[in-house]
């Protein structure tokens, strides 16, 4: 395809390279952005974004040289070429991040995100692939580079963390045989399950727990709502990513048509998460210009939580 002969150029061509994932790294922006780092070598740099926690969530840490890579403290603006790697649209980028992307003279953007508006210089935007991971095992086989171990593992663990585990809807046969190469080329399934599902820090499973413990349950327990506050996140020292998972508990309740959790901002506004087994989420979400996908979407509702509780309640229950 010329789209992979264009970004192969681009490769070539570029002195100092960098590989952007988004805020907030979830397994596919970082498997993405390793295999690429161990595909084109040494004049690639990786840049992690985080906020607060300047740390990359425990349970990716076993990445290949996810530990070489740099953070917003000491990334330096001197790449040529800066490609993005699961990142939706600029503003899943924070300010440096941002840029260091404008300012570089070529930009290229690889993504599965329906809703990416096109904002590099090279787009190869995939909306039915399964995640980012799934695109670049194309985009190798397309250059005809043959895969090893660790870049197998890498890209195993991009499909495998945004199919949620290969349950989601998202999840299609060419998925499957994708899956299936990257383990004839290496990757383990079972012990990159065991390094994303069962390696959890211990306080963040007892922090979930207490959270799942004080969940709401509305209309005949349809609704399943659980609210954080910063009270809740002294408490346990509570890392970003500790929330992450609980909506996902909760809507595996029978009976649970939605779930939320609700979590208090800096600025007097609730950061909400939400997950359904079928209703469309985004028509709850874009009520509070958030987005997402049908079965997982988000928003922020600015509003104190009280307030902001009420407001979500409504929402879900127009759409149940
Ligand atoms: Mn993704």
């Amino acid at each position: 395809m010329e789209i992979y002969q264009n970004i192969l150029n681009e490769i070539e061509k570029a002195e100092k390279i960098l590989l952007i994932s988004h805020i907030n790294p979830d397994g596919d922006t970082l498997g993405s952005m390793c295999a690429m780092k161990l595909f084109i070598g040494d004049k690639a740099d990786m840049l992690v974004q985080t906020r607060a926690d300047g740390d990359i969530p425990q349970i990716y840490k076993f990445l290949p040289l996810i530990d070489t890579a740099k953070t917003l403290r000491n990334v330096q603006n001197v790449y040529d070429l800066v490609i993005t790697l699961d990142v939706a649209a600029v503003d899943r980028m924070v300010l440096m991040g941002r840029k260091i992307f404008e300012s570089a003279k070529t930009t290229i953007n690889i993504d599965h995100h329906e809703t990416n508006p096109n904002y590099a210089t090279i787009n190869h935007v995939c909306p039915h692939a399964s995640s980012c991971g799934e695109i670049l095992c194309d985009f190798f086989k397309g250059v005809n580079f043959e895969l090893t171990k660790d870049i197998a593992d890498s890209l195993f663990v991009s499909v495998m963390t945004d199919t949620g585990g290969f349950r989601y809807d998202n999840t299609t046969s060419k998925t499957f045989e994708i899956a299936g190469d990257l383990i004839k080329y290496g990757a383990n399934p079972a012990k990159l399950a065991q390094y994303i599902y069962d390696s959890k820090d211990k306080n963040m499973v007892l922090f979930q727990a207490y959270c799942v413990n004080n969940a709401i349950f509305e209309e005949q327990n349809k609704i399943a709502i659980v609210k954080i506050t910063h009270e809740d996140m002294r408490k346990f020292s509570a890392r970003h990513e500790y929330t992450e998972g609980i909506a996902e508990l909760l809507r595996g309740i029978n009976g649970v048509e939605v779930s939320a959790v609700m979590k208090e901002n800096d600025n007097d506004s609730v950061k909400v998460s939400l997950r359904s087994k079928n209703v469309d989420l985004t028509k709850v979400t874009e009520k509070f210009k958030g987005g997402g996908h049908q079965k997982s979407a988000g928003c922020n509702i600015y509003a104190k939580m009280d307030i902001a509780y009420k407001q979500l309640l409504e929402a879900i229950k127009q759409e149940l």
